[in-house]
């Protein structure tokens, strides 16, 4: 026991020895892409250099050190990046070399993953010279944060979660239809998506449904009234019920995933009177269903002319969701 301490204590004493000075992050910046547009879900490599001297100049490739620590993040429009919470730890690129495009001999690179998100964000990269302790933020301009956080990165959504069919029947004949035109299944739960009513013109929430599930590709999920009596073909199209589905025609319904809202029926704070629109179109006693072709929600307000999303159109159907059948 005696010798295994003085050995133990020996080599405490090694690593003491051993410790180095944390990395400065001189330079950084997202290498590429400086924009990502594509699917809510999608998975993009995203690269990005440093230098740091002493640590990335050893060689003319990547020299992983564990003080280095990087990562790939994303947050709202606008926000500093020290306030973003979704970041993913980024590997050293053992690929980079001098045929990498735009070679830098003292610059090292590293890549990570970054999921494209429902709505759009700015996204940026970070790296500690201390293990993860404090942090760089690299923006993507060609300075990188050599000439301060100025230009972020931007990813764009092209296709994400959108309000397929609304149905405001007699009775409580009351559903959303929720769609996933994206690639791969969309976990509502994970991704805290709500259905929100704002009722009477109300700029706050009124109702609240929080979705529960997951949707596939392709898939849809319907949340129905949770009131009685409910037409049998509303109820068993459904796999979510919920008191808060109780909107009339004047009341506005959203779609949110996180903090980012995605699809609007009717405006919310404007209080329409019965109805936004008119006749088989309009949000009281009929139901509406996305044109065919439309694969994306705009998730601006419509305005008072036009309350309803472009591509809403009358489906016909007798009873359940529509009283003024053709
Ligand atoms: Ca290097
Ligand atoms: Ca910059
Ligand atoms: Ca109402
Ligand atoms: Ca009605």
């Amino acid at each position: 026991m005696q010798r295994e301490r003085g050995l133990h204590d020996g080599g405490q004493r090694l690593r003491r020895q051993r410790v180095r000075a944390p990395a400065t992050i001189t330079f950084c910046r997202v290498q590429f892409p400086s924009t990502i547009d594509n699917a809510a879900g999608t998975s993009n490599t995203v690269y990005a250099r440093l230098y740091s001297a002493g640590f990335t100049d050893l060689t003319g490739v990547t020299d992983p050190n564990p003080l280095i620590v990087g990562a790939v993040g994303y947050g709202p429009i606008g926000d500093a990046p020290s306030t973003w919470t979704n970041w993913t730890v980024a590997t050293p690129n053992l690929a980079y070399g001098p045929a990498s495009p735009g070679y830098a001999a003292n610059d090292d690179e590293y890549e990570a993953t970054l999921i494209t998100p429902r709505g759009p964000r700015h996204y940026a990269y970070r790296f500690s010279g201390d293990g993860g302790q404090t942090w760089t933020y690299c923006d993507a301009d060609n300075q990188g944060n050599t000439d301060g956080f100025d230009e972020p990165g931007l990813v764009t959504p092209t296709a994400t979660l959108f309000i397929s069919e609304y149905v405001e029947g007699s009775s409580n004949n009351k559903a959303v239809e929720i769609y996933n035109p994206t690639a791969s299944a969309i976990d509502l739960g994970a991704e805290s998506c709500q259905v929100l009513v704002y009722t009477n013109g109300s700029s706050s929430v009124s109702g609240t449904v929080t979705l529960t599930g997951s949707i596939a590709s392709g898939g849809t999920h319907i949340v129905a009234s949770s009131q009685t009596p409910i037409a049998p073909a509303v109820s068993a199209a459904a796999q979510q019920f919920a008191a808060a589905v109780n909107f009339n025609g004047n009341d506005a319904v959203a779609l949110r995933c996180g903090a980012t809202t995605l699809d609007v029926i009717g405006q919310i704070g404007n209080n329409p009177g019965t109805e936004w629109g008119t006749g088989l179109t309009s949000t009281a006693d009929n139901t509406l269903r996305r044109k065919c072709g439309l694969t994306t929600a705009t998730p601006t307000a419509p305005t008072p002319s036009h309350p309803l999303r472009s591509g809403m159109a009358s489906r016909r159907t007798p009873s359940t969701g529509s009283a003024r059948t053709p």
